[in-house]
């Protein structure tokens, strides 16, 4: 029953005249990393935004952490109600290859966004998770090596810095590290990258982390939050240490409060995504998709880097993430 009504949406959708209309029975569901991260509330308004321009409905559905364990039932759930497309944040890129299975098998188109499951190069019939349709996310090594020049410039491009991150197997926060590493080692060399301390999207852990490593580096330089919840933390961290002026924190993602300690000084710089247009092109990819059209497998969104010289301008404010 459920096919013959995604079919009658197809149908109704491709009756077009070849021109793209609304079709106010196509449905898609946004499953963000988690519900409660300004990332993901801002990335659900672009798609918001793409939904009422298309006069579509999107909803949005997911669980309150970042962990496949909660992310697949929720899922489970959502296949079950048999939307027309899921546009999904995979939690991890192994885990979620099976549970994403079903959602195709079920006749679901799956475009993920942000993170990507298995290699992230899908539709070249190679891997166990080549089934979505495309994925729409930051170039997130590039934003990691974009982090390591910010970084490197500001500490004198020599010293012991850290990253601290959420736990393996998140194809972002994994990106961004590699990136970060690998433009260390390319261009500093004379900065050490010491070992990664994993928070578990805690930002209180990784505060009380940034004063682990500070008692074992007593000289340590800088510290690289790779997600909203690691900068945040890695900030308090070096504030609660009394270090702001010794130590410098580069930050990925643009919530109000990691703005705010851009504007005391705590941060040096904030590379900001653009959640928003990750969410509006993964449901005009997904909607591109349900009306026969083809989409391309891979679509890059762009980063905005907030500092203390543009902190107040309106045009990189604008870039700050919804709470
Ligand atoms: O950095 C974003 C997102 O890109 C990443 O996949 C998970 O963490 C965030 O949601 C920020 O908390």
């Amino acid at each position: 029953m459920r096919n013959f009504m995604k079919s009658a949406a197809l149908v109704a959708a491709l009756c077009t005249s070849g021109t793209v209309q609304a079709q106010e029975d196509i449905t898609i569901t946004l499953v963000p990393g988690l519900t409660t991260d300004a990332f993901y509330i801002t990335m659900n308004r672009g798609a918001q935004a793409a939904a009422d321009a298309l006069g579509i409905t999107v909803d949005f559905q997911g669980a309150e952490e970042f962990d496949p364990v909660l992310q697949t039932p929720v899922l489970d759930a959502v296949i079950a109600r048999g939307p027309d497309a899921i546009l999904i944040a995979p939690t991890d890129t192994t885990q979620m290859i099976e549970p994403l299975r079903r959602a195709h098998d079920a006749g679901i188109t799956v475009v993920t966004v942000d993170t990507f499951i298995d290699d992230g190069k899908y539709q070249d019939g190679a891997g166990d998770g080549d089934f979505p349709m495309a994925y729409v996310a930051s170039d997130n090594v590039g934003g990691g090596r974009m982090a390591a020049r910010f970084m490197a410039e500001a500490i004198g491009g020599e010293g012991q810095v850290y990253v601290s991150n959420v736990r393996p197997g998140i194809s972002t926060t994994d990106q961004r590290e590699e990136g970060f590493k690998a433009e260390m080692a390319e261009n500093f060399p004379s900065v050490t990258v010491l070992d990664t301390q994993y928070n578990e999207n805690d930002a209180s852990l990784a505060a009380s982390q940034f004063s682990a490593v500070l008692a074992r580096n007593p000289d340590i330089k800088g510290v690289f939050g790779a997600n909203l919840f690691s900068a945040l933390g890695a900030g308090n961290g070096v504030e609660g240490a009394g270090k702001a002026d010794d130590v410098t924190v580069i930050a990925f993602d643009a919530p109000q409060s990691i703005v705010d300690n851009i504007s005391s000084g705590l941060v040096d710089a904030a590379i900001a995504q653009h959640p928003a247009e990750i969410g509006y092109f993964g449901v005009m990819a997904a909607y591109a998709v349900l009306t026969g059209n083809s989409v391309p497998v891979s679509i890059g969104t762009g980063f905005t880097v907030i500092n203390a010289g543009n902190v107040d301008d309106p045009e990189i404010t604008k870039f700050i993430y919804s709470e």
